[in-house]
C-alpha cells in the first residue's frame, strides 16, 4: 500500500504536466480531487474491485468508470470480446451486425425503448432525445430538476449537478441567456411545483427530462408517486416524459429505474453501462416517435463513430453478464455496505445519512437523507473532504465529490466491503 519516495515523485511529475496541458490538469471536472482538497490520482490499471494509481497504490474503487464499470475493472469476458472485435477492424463507415445485437438486448430489457439510436456519449444521446422531442410536439420548453444532470448541452446545463454541484459553479459561462431561458427549473420530488410549471406554461412545454433516481447531487430516490405524477402530468399537457437512464440503466436492474418503478417514460436515454467501459450513448422510445429521426423523418441527427463496433462488443458482452441473480448478489453487497456505513456511523457519534437505491450509494454528512438538490447541497463539504481523505488512507477510492454516487460493483465481494466498513470505521471516528 506505502508509495516509495521514488513513485510518489512520479504522481507529483504528472501532476506538473496535466496542469500544463488540460484545464484544471483534467478532461473532466469531475476528476479534479480539489473540492476534497487533495492532489488528483492518475489510475493506471484497474481489475475487478481494485484500481492502482501511478505510484502503485492499491485501492478499493468506488469511483467504477463513473457508473460503466458494474462488472469490477477489466472484466476478462468483456477484454477478450474486445481482443476478437478488435481483429476485424475499427469503425468501418457502415451498420455493423453488432449494433443490432445490442440494440436488441437494450429493447429486450427496455421494451419502451421500441426504437433506438446508439450515439458516442451519454450528453449527445439527451441532445438528440430532445431535439426529437422538440420536433415531435413542436414546443421549445424543457423542464428539469434543479441537480439534475444530463451532460453538457447548452440548456441543461442550468441548476444541473455532477461537477457543476462539486465546483459550486452556479451555471455555465457561455450559454446564452436566451438558451438558458428555454430551461424551467423545478425542485426535484416536489409534484406541486411540476403542477405549477404546467400550469404557467400550458402546452408549451416539450418535454420533462428527469433522471428517475437522482445521481448527480448525491443519490436520492424519488419519493413515493413522484414518477407516476411526472408521468400524468405530461401526458395530460401533451408533452413528453424522458427519463436519463444515463446512470440509472441497467444500473438499478436490468430494465433500469422504468422497470423499477413501474413508469414509462415516452423516450429514455442510456450511457455508461450498455457500452461497458467503452464511449457510447443511446436515445430511444415510442416508435411513432423515433420514425422522426433522419432519414425516416426530419429531426437530423449522425455520428462518426455511433455503434462502433468496440462498444457493441462490450456493450454485448456485458449486458449477457447481468443476470437476475447477480443483480440480487449485487443488491446484496451494496445493502451489506449499507449496514456497516451505518454502524461505523453509529459508533463514531456522527450524524450521517445514507441514500441508497440498489448499487448506488451516497453517505451525506446531513441529518437525514436529502429529498431533493437544495437539501443535498446543504451537506458538510468539509467533513465530506475529511472524510475522503481518511478513506484514501486506508485504501478506498470514493467518488471525489460529496454529491455523487458511490457505484458499487458485481466484483466487491464480501473481503472488499469488510475492509471499506473497517476503513470508515476509522474514518468517521476521526
Ligand atoms: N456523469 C458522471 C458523474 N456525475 C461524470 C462523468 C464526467 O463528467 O466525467
Amino acid at each position: 500500500m506505502s508509495a516509495s519516495i521514488e513513485t510518489e515523485a512520479r504522481s507529483a511529475d504528472l501532476i506538473r504536466r496535466a496542469e500544463g496541458l488540460f484545464p484544471g490538469g483534467v478532461n473532466s471536472p469531475v476528476r479534479a480531487f480539489r473540492s476534497v482538497g487533495r492532489p488528483p490520482l492518475f489510475l493506471e490499471r484497474g481489475r475487478g474491485p481494485h484500481v492502482w494509481d501511478a505510484d502503485g497504490n492499491r485501492y478499493i474503487c468506488y469511483i467504477g468508470s463513473w457508473g460503466p464499470a458494474i462488472l469490477g475493472h477489466a472484466d476478462p469476458t468483456t477484454i477478450e470480446a474486445l481482443h476478437r472485435t478488435l481483429d476485424n477492424g475499427l469503425a468501418l463507415g457502415a451498420t455493423n451486425p453488432l449494433e443490432i445485437e445490442l440494440g436488441e438486448a437494450i429493447r429486450a430489457a427496455m421494451p419502451s425503448m421500441e426504437r433506438l439510436r446508439f450515439t458516442s456519449s451519454g450528453t449527445e444521446a439527451v441532445m438528440s432525445a430532445l431535439r426529437l422531442a422538440r420536433a415531435a410536439t413542436g414546443r421549445d420548453l424543457i423542464l428539469k430538476f434543479a441537480g439534475g444532470y444530463h451532460g453538457h448541452a447548452d440548456h441543461l446545463l442550468v441548476e444541473a449537478g455532477s461537477g457543476i454541484a462539486t465546483h459550486a459553479i452556479p451555471g455555465s459561462a457561455g450559454v446564452p441567456a436566451s438558451v438558458a431561458g428555454l430551461t424551467i427549473v423545478v425542485p426535484y420530488n416536489d409534484p406541486e411545483a411540476v403542477e405549477a410549471a404546467f400550469r404557467a406554461h400550458p402546452a408549451r412545454i416539450a418535454a420533462v427530462i428527469v433522471e428517475p433516481v437522482a445521481a448527480n447531487v448525491g443519490v436520492i430516490a424519488p419519493a413515493p408517486g413522484f414518477l407516476e405524477l411526472l408521468r400524468s402530468a405530461t401526458a395530460a399537457d401533451g408533452a413528453l416524459l424522458v427519463f436519463d437512464e444515463v446512470i440509472t440503466g441497467f444500473r438499478v436492474g436490468r430494465g433500469g429505474a422504468q422497470a423499477r418503478f413501474g413508469v414509462t417514460p415516452d423516450l429514455t436515454t442510456l450511457g455508461k453501462i450498455i457500452g461497458g467501459g467503452m464511449p457510447i450513448g443511446a436515445y430511444g422510445g415510442r416508435a411513432d416517435l423515433m420514425a422522426l429521426v433522419a432519414p425516416s423523418g426530419p429531426v437530423y441527427q449522425a455520428g462518426t463513430l455511433s455503434g462502433h463496433p468496440l462498444s457493441m462488443a462490450a456493450g454485448i458482452t456485458t449486458l449477457a453478464a447481468l443476470t437476475a441473480d447477480r443483480y440480487e448478489a449485487l443488491e446484496t453487497t451494496a445493502a451489506t455496505l449499507e449496514r456497516g456505513l451505518v454502524d461505523a456511523a453509529r459508533t463514531a457519534e456522527r450524524p450521517i445519512a445514507i441514500a441508497r437505491v440498489g448499487s448506488l450509494l451516497t453517505v451525506f454528512f446531513l441529518e437525514r437523507p436529502p429529498l431533493n438538490a437544495a437539501e443535498a447541497l446543504a451537506a458538510d463539504r468539509a467533513a465530506f473532504g475529511t472524510f475522503f481523505g481518511a478513506m484514501l488512507d486506508g485504501g478506498v477510492l470514493l467518488p471525489p465529490s460529496p454529491f455523487e454516487a458511490w457505484f458499487v460493483s458485481m466484483a466487491h465481494g464480501p473481503e472488499e466491503i469488510a475492509e471499506t466498513i473497517a476503513a470508515a470505521t476509522t474514518a468517521l471516528g476521526r
